[in-house]
């Protein structure tokens, strides 16, 4: 039988990638975002020959939204195996600028929204007794960077969520991984895909290929963590 996705943050950059690889691989799909950019994503998809996608404008820091996102997927495709989340923002500025408005905005997207959509899927995948969750973090989670103060920190807290949360769902046969990439060329932090200055940055089909790597992996098998960086970019071991 297929297996089910919901991957947050499709609408573009690394989560509309995935949706693309996932649907390769004959999974069904619910993708979301915050904006109604998602749906464009979905017509995109579909022209290019994929079926079996849901789109949804859904904000990683609602629950209600979230609740319906999961509800619709089950009504669509019966139940949910693998949650990939993706979503996330990236801002870089010295600790004494960033307001604390920045603050609580990016910290409820990247870590508000992890625990939330995790939380989500946990019960049906419980049931299940099988499941994957894995988490776009990011290099650094694993270490420091000059003007990282809040980024870097939000991606630490994911670090310590997932760490928990995969101990304490290994004996429901769910198994749950963090993606830590280095610097992929995407929207993020306000920059544009494909830019020749980041030609030689990750791409987002390498970040997409770890994650299908992660979730097609054997069932007896647990992918903890994946470290890729650009050949480029090098940082403290
Ligand atoms: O960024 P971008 P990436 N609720 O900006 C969505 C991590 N990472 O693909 O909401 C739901 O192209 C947004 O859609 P929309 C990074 O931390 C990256 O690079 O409709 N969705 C869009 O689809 C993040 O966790 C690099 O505007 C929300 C997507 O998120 C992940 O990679 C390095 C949302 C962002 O697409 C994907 O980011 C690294 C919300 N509240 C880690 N807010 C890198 N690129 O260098 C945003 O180490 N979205």
């Amino acid at each position: 039988k297929n297996q089910t996705a919901i991957i947050t943050g499709a609408s573009r950059g690394i989560g509309k990638e995935m949706a693309r690889q996932f649907a390769e691989k004959g999974v069904n799909l619910s993708i979301l975002g915050s904006s109604d950019d998602i749906h464009q994503t979905k017509k995109e998809l579909e022209n290019e020959g994929y079926t079996n996608i849901e789109s949804f404008q859904a904000d990683v820091t609602k629950e209600d939204e979230l609740d319906h996102v999961v509800e619709a997927t089950k009504n669509a495709y019966g139940t949910v195996d693998i949650l990939v989340n993706n979503a996330g923002i990236g801002m870089f500025k010295p600790v004494e600028e960033v307001t604390v408005e920045e603050w609580r905005k990016v910290y409820e997207v990247n870590v508000q929204g992890v625990f939330l959509c995790s939380k989500a899927v946990i019960p049906t995948m419980k049931q299940n007794k099988f499941g994957t969750i894995i988490t776009v973090s990011s290099d650094v989670g694993r270490y420091t960077i000059p003007n990282g103060s809040l980024y870097a920190s939000t991606k630490y807290a994911v670090q310590g969520f997932m760490g928990s949360i995969s101990q304490e769902l290994r004996e429901y046969g769910i198994r749950v991984g963090t993606i830590n990439p280095g610097m992929v060329d995407t929207y993020f932090a306000d920059s544009k895909q494909g830019l020749p200055e980041k030609e030689d940055w990750l791409k987002v089909q390498d970040i997409a290929e770890a994650a299908v790597y992660m979730a097609s992996a054997p069932k007896h098998m647990m992918i903890d963590e994946l470290q890729l960086h650009p050949l480029v970019q090098d940082y403290p071991r």
